[in-house]
């Protein structure tokens, strides 16, 4: 009896009985008449809420209807509350028997106040815990409109978007700048629903098939006994797994050149590594692989400057991602797709397009633009947003649909599963970050955290109750129609196709790409990692993989490790290098780059004023660095604010070094107090600020100085006439010439270089 359906029911026809036609209908319905006994074709109104159900309302956290505007937050009102809304007199002290005396379990604010922080945390992410991200837009140029019917790429339309940048297997307080592949996921709000394109900073990945993923994270994540090392894959299991498993070494010679130690995330491409399949508007079908390009240039960091990052400043490139943005410098990057005609081989010159360790270098398959993307907001919580953000491959909109990429087919699950852990069951598309900005109708119902009071009484196809709502879309409407794909007749297998067995002609063509000093860095990176583990058999067993990449690599590889190099097995192929591969060489804005300004009281003021407004004019970060904090020149009628003092500022936060200061009478330019207590002489340059020099100039960055602070590079050894060293006495010339070899990122000569 108490079944809403039947009463509904019940009712129409009790009054049909009574003759009364007036009231009571079903809405879309003509009055009078009884629910229609055919589905409905036609789309109507589904069934409003009963006469003794409140309209649902929306209401904010605390209970206030959400009616739009800004007040529409989680907190609301000037005064503390229980999460019941009650007025609280007191948050401070729990409920006693007198001061001294027991707590009292009637404490009820206690209670819920411990309850709450008891379950404030969630499991982090399996992979990728370690995350920042942003809002921001994606502009299409329509240039894929050809290929694709998606709406968010076809010409000049707006669609919202939050990416989330992340390192892979190091957990959520880990560091920034550690040796690790990045991840790139953007969720795309568009106006048909959700699209995810959830990518990494890498082309390629460790494995071919979604079977073998535990393995490799199990492998790659700390030892199980002592849970060490943190956040890297130095370490012998990783290592064990990867010359054993040969089909990794493509994404690891990736990992240990300097794409493994990205500048900052607003310097790194994105690669959504599978083939997909596009549809066009007339039902033709293209292959496509994505790309994110950055305006400003790929970019790494230096190995050792990396991990001094991890010590200096473990958020590094957290903080560095969130200041440009309130600075607004927007960091930009261009989405570009790799198209190839949709054949029944799925091949490109050769190249498996199934296979997600291979890439196909640009050379072949130029990357071509198809929209911008912009990051301009922050997020407002870190827990709502960053955390609570769920990405799958698998939220595709009408245009893009998938491969038979056997990587693909298992990530097209886990990304669903995932989240029912983390985000404690299977309403998380509620979520204010999840929510897609397209109407929802998806007849999903009940379950954890359901947070939506759904109306209607008929959750199911087909009904007739609910006005036969929702309906289906076919492609006129708007649908996802999955491309009717032919499936090749075949014996069920466990096994590869035979072009997946190629382990090393492409690890070889990414080496063959590296300039000199790249290759050197790759080496260094191998050296270091191999170099941490202990068992002499894993050792040995990479050297054998990487002499089938190059034989130079892996002598170099072996000098380093003092083993002996193993004999080349075979003639190593010609392979044609893809210079698009290569981060070296080019020119590039130097907006949002940080030029570390060094002063002290003997400065000219003016020109270390001259120097700041320079450096924000050209759109990029000042830090004035003293020998203490506050102000220089505090007496003036423009003091200085100083950003970075000798104790807190350290080279590896700047992009650049330009020293202004006059030499004390007598003695060195910065010779500090503490710099006599160092070195015993009067004479002698503070060794913070030799410090800040030699790391800098080892890390081939772009140093200056007034000629009155020349002394402090004589003090710490280096030729004021090495590359990428600027003296001069004009402070506007000075600039100059440190912003134009800003513009190459590092001094690249100054490396050693002998691959
Ligand atoms: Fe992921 N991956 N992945 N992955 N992945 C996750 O999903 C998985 C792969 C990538 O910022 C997890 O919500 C499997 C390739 C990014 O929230 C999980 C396989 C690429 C992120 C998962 C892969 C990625 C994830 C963990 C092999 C580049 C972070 C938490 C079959 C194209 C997204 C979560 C974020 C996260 C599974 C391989 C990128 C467990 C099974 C290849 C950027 O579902």
């Amino acid at each position: 009896e108490s079944n809403p359906i039947w009463s509904v029911v019940s009712r129409i026809v009790d009054r049909v009985r009574e003759g009364d036609e007036s009231t009571e209908t079903i809405p879309g319905q003509p009055a009078g008449q009884s629910p229609a006994l055919e589905e409905p074709t036609e789309p109507r109104d589904p069934l409003h809420p009963k006469p003794d159900q409140a309209a649902p309302e929306l209401r904010t956290a605390t209970g206030r209807p959400v009616d739009g505007s800004a007040q529409d937050r989680a907190q609301d009102g000037a005064h503390l509350t229980s999460a019941q809304g009650v007025r609280l007199s007191d948050s401070d002290h729990s409920l006693k028997a007198g001061p001294r005396g027991p707590v009292l379990l009637q404490d009820h604010h206690l209670r819920e106040k411990l309850m709450h922080f008891d379950h404030e945390r969630i499991p982090e992410r399996v992979v990728h815990a370690r995350g920042a991200a942003a809002h921001g837009v994606f502009v299409s140029y329509g240039t894929a409109a050809n290929v694709t019917k998606a709406a968010f790429l076809q010409e000049g339309v707006e669609t919202p978007t939050f990416t989330r940048f992340s390192t892979v297997i190091g957990s959520r307080g880990s560091a920034d700048t550690v040796r690790d592949t990045r991840g790139f996921a953007t969720k795309f709000y568009t106006s048909e629903g959700v699209y995810d394109l959830v990518a990494n900073n890498i082309p390629v990945f460790f494995i071919q098939d979604a079977i073998k993923f535990p393995d490799l994270v199990h492998a790659a994540k700390p030892h199980p006994d002592r849970e060490i090392p943190q956040a890297q894959s130095a370490h012998d299991t990783f290592w064990d797994f990867v010359s054993l498993h040969t089909e990794a070494m493509h994404h690891t010679i990736w990992v240990m050149s300097d794409r493994g130690i990205p500048r900052s995330y607003r310097t790194m491409e994105g690669f959504g590594v599978h083939t997909w399949r596009l549809v066009n508007a007339h039902g033709e079908t293209t292959l496509a692989k994505f790309l994110w390009k950055p305006k400003l240039g790929v970019h790494s960091l230096v190995w050792e400057e990396a991990q001094i990052c991890n010590g200096v400043d473990p958020d590094f490139h957290r903080r560095d991602l969130a200041d440009a943005i309130e600075a607004g410098i927007y960091p930009e990057w261009e989405l570009c797709i790799q198209t190839f005609p949709d054949t029944p081989e799925q091949t490109f010159e050769g190249i498996d397009l199934l296979d997600p360790t291979k890439l196909v270098p640009e050379e072949l398959a130029p990357a071509q633009p198809v929209g911008l993307l912009t990051l301009n907001r922050n997020p407002t919580n870190y827990f709502a947003e960053t955390e609570q953000v769920a990405f799958h491959a698998g939220h595709l909109v009408p245009g893009i649909d998938v491969t038979d990429d056997p990587l693909l087919a298992g990530r097209l699950f886990s990304y669903l599963d995932t989240q029912l852990l983390r985000l404690g069951g299977p309403n998380f598309a509620q979520l204010p970050i999840n929510r897609p900005h397209a109407p929802i109708n998806d007849m999903l119902r009940d379950g954890m955290h359901q947070t939506a009071v759904h109306t209607g009484v008929a959750p199911y196809k087909p009904n007739s109750l609910d006005g036969g709502c929702p309906f289906f879309a076919g492609v006129p409407e708007g649908g996802y129609v999955e491309v009717p794909a032919p499936v090749a007749a075949a014996q069920k297998v466990r096994e590869a196709p035979e072009s997946f067995a190629d382990h090393f002609t492409q690890p070889r063509m990414f080496w063959l790409s590296l300039s000199p000093v790249e290759r050197e860095h790759t080496i260094d990176g191998f050296v270091f990692e191999l170099g941490k583990c202990y068992e002499q058999a894993v050792k040995e067993r990479t050297l054998r993989a990487l002499a089938e990449i190059d034989h130079y690599l892996c002598e170099r590889v072996a000098e380093g490790l003092g083993l002996p190099a193993p004999e080349p097995a075979r003639e190593l192929p010609d392979v044609p290098p893809s210079p698009a591969l290569s981060q070296v060489g080019s020119i590039w804005p130097v907006k949002g780059r940080v030029v570390g300004i060094v002063a002290d009281d003997s400065a000219d003021l003016d020109e270390v004023r001259f120097l700041r407004s320079a450096v924000f004019n050209g759109d990029m970060v000042p830090l004035i660095i003293a020998p203490t904090g506050g102000e220089l020149g505090a007496d003036t009628d423009d003091p200085l604010t100083v950003q970075r003092s000798f104790v807190t500022g350290r080279s590896v936060e700047l992009d650049a070094l330009i020293l202004v200061s006059a030499p004390t009478p007598g003695g060195d330019a910065f010779a500090t107090r503490d710099a006599k207590a160092w070195s015993g002489a009067d004479a002698s340059v503070d060794p913070r600020v030799e410090l800040m020099l030699t790391e800098a100039y080892r890390h081939a960055k772009p140093l200056g100085a007034l000629t009155a602070a020349r002394s402090a590079f004589d003090s710490a050894r280096i030729p004021t006439r090495a590359p990428g060293v600027v003296i001069d006495d004009d402070v506007e010339a000075l600039f100059r010439g440190v912003v134009d070899l800003l513009h190459q990122h590092r001094i690249w000569e100054r490396f050693p270089a002998h691959a």
